[in-house]
């Protein structure tokens, strides 16, 4: 094994910390991942992924940088990817999604702050995020208030917090407010960078996510098979390690993932039996490795079919139209993309809604598990209509609030298994 502690003495990382958290996560995907059966073979890469995801693919941020490339990290799907790669940057996810220094961050941050925010902030104090130090510019958005908030309290913590503004409703005027700062996003990404953005490298970057995101989206589409040809928390990988990976590398693996699959539909060669309950989580994202609930879930008596979540379809269900002869065009076309997307700080929100029900008919789930984290109030909020919505539809819905800790885990497991009573009399 190679030693990467060099590597993260150069970034400021606290050794023995970083040593501690990374063992942990060792074991936690050894047990509820490797433990799993009859896995398909093309995992085999992502767990290779996991098992480098603080070594080689930060060796590879570090080596980009020093060929002149700029790393630019984010919290949310509203910062366009093809913007950044447009600059022949490097994109990555920082949401965090472990229970790490919440003792930390709760000297800055309220109590009753998610467990997304919290985790963050807990990796940052404790100096155990090598994405985050390799930033050169770490992209705050304003979209609830958790996180509105948390960015005031970040910036001063951080090297070049850039904060973008995101509207909340689907107005014309808010389209244009979307587009006005992703305007300002190449501004900033050009003037970091020291590379302009022509029509040709974003067409390239638009064409480069596009391909990234129609083969997530395969993905997606093989998960309607019965028996299923992978687990929910396997597709959840997939989608975790869509914000870290090198782009072309991940889409070539996902595509080698499905062509497998494809064949294990038609030889009807499933990771649970035929007729395995089958339900959909919806809500809040899981960041890695938040893999509690898909964990909780597969192990009592359900395959998670699909994730209605910005770490699922609501990232990359849509794709963006090449269309346009000039950059604004293009921009256009971006801006037009990500306008889609039915976050639960958008109100009205009926999209979101609509989709859960199209993904619970397309997937042949036979339930929904609305999925929030406590002391969100966007997900929590519209957790209630959009149970009351589902059951009238006739689709049996089990609202779930929990955090990163591992507490309430049997309590969960009861709700969970009672709720697969319900569906096994439907
Ligand atoms: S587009 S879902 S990635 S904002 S869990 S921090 S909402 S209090 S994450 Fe998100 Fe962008 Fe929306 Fe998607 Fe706030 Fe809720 Fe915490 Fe959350």
């Amino acid at each position: 094994m190679t030693d990467y502690t060099q590597m993260w003495e150069s970034l400021g990382l606290d050794i023995k910390t970083h040593d501690a958290l990374l063992a942990g996560l060792g074991k936690a995907y050894t047990d509820i991942f490797l433990s799993q059966k009859n896995r398909p073979e093309g995992m085999k890469y992502f767990d290779f992924v996991m098992s480098e995801v603080h070594g080689l693919r930060i060796k590879e941020l570090v080596d980009a940088k020093e060929q002149g490339r700029v790393i630019i990290g984010s919290y949310c799907v509203f910062v366009p990817e093809e913007l950044v790669l447009a600059v022949d940057g490097v994109a990555v996810g920082l949401c965090a999604g472990a229970e790490f220094n919440f003792e930390g961050a709760e000297t800055l941050l309220p109590r009753n702050t998610c467990s997304l925010i919290k985790s963050a902030f807990g990796f940052k104090l404790g100096k155990v995020c090598p994405y985050l130090e390799s930033c050169d510019v770490i992209v705050g958005e304003n979209t609830c208030d958790g996180k509105k908030k948390a960015y005031e309290i970040m910036g001063p913590l951080v090297k070049n917090l850039y904060i973008m503004d995101l509207p909340q409703t689907k107005s014309d005027m808010a389209k244009a407010v979307l587009k006005e700062e992703y305007r300002k996003f190449i501004e900033k990404l050009e003037n970091v960078s020291g590379k302009k953005i022509t029509v040709a490298s974003l067409k390239k970057a638009v064409e480069l996510v596009n391909a990234k995101r129609r083969a997530v989206k395969r993905l997606a589409a093989i998960r309607a098979a019965d028996p299923a040809p992978i687990s929910g928390l396997d597709s959840l990988l997939v989608n975790q390690v869509f914000f870290h990976d090198d782009p072309v590398r991940f889409t070539d693996a996902v595509n080698k993932l499905c062509d497998e699959l494809e064949v294990r539909v038609k030889n009807h060669n499933g990771v649970f039996p035929k007729g395995t309950t089958r339900v959909v989580v919806s809500g809040c994202p899981m960041a890695v490795p938040n893999w509690k609930l898909p964990f909780l879930i597969e192990s009592s008596y359900a395959v998670i079919v699909g994730e209605e979540s910005c770490v699922g379809e609501r990232g990359s269900r849509w794709l963006t139209e090449v269309k346009g002869n000039t950059v604004d065009e293009l921009l256009d076309a971006i801006t037009d993309r990500y306008f889609n997307i039915d976050c639960a700080v958008f109100t009205p929100n009926p999209s979101r809604l609509d989709y859960i029900k199209e993904m619970t008919k397309k997937l042949h789930a036979q339930g929904v598990i609305h999925y929030s984290l406590q002391f969100c109030q966007p997900y929590i909020m519209e957790s209630g209509p959009v149970e009351k919505e589902l059951e009238k539809s006739g689709i049996p819905t089990l609202r779930l609030e929990t955090d990163y800790g591992m507490e309430d885990a049997g309590q969960l497991k009861t709700r969970i298994e009672a709720f697969g009573e319900r569906l096994k009399k439907k």
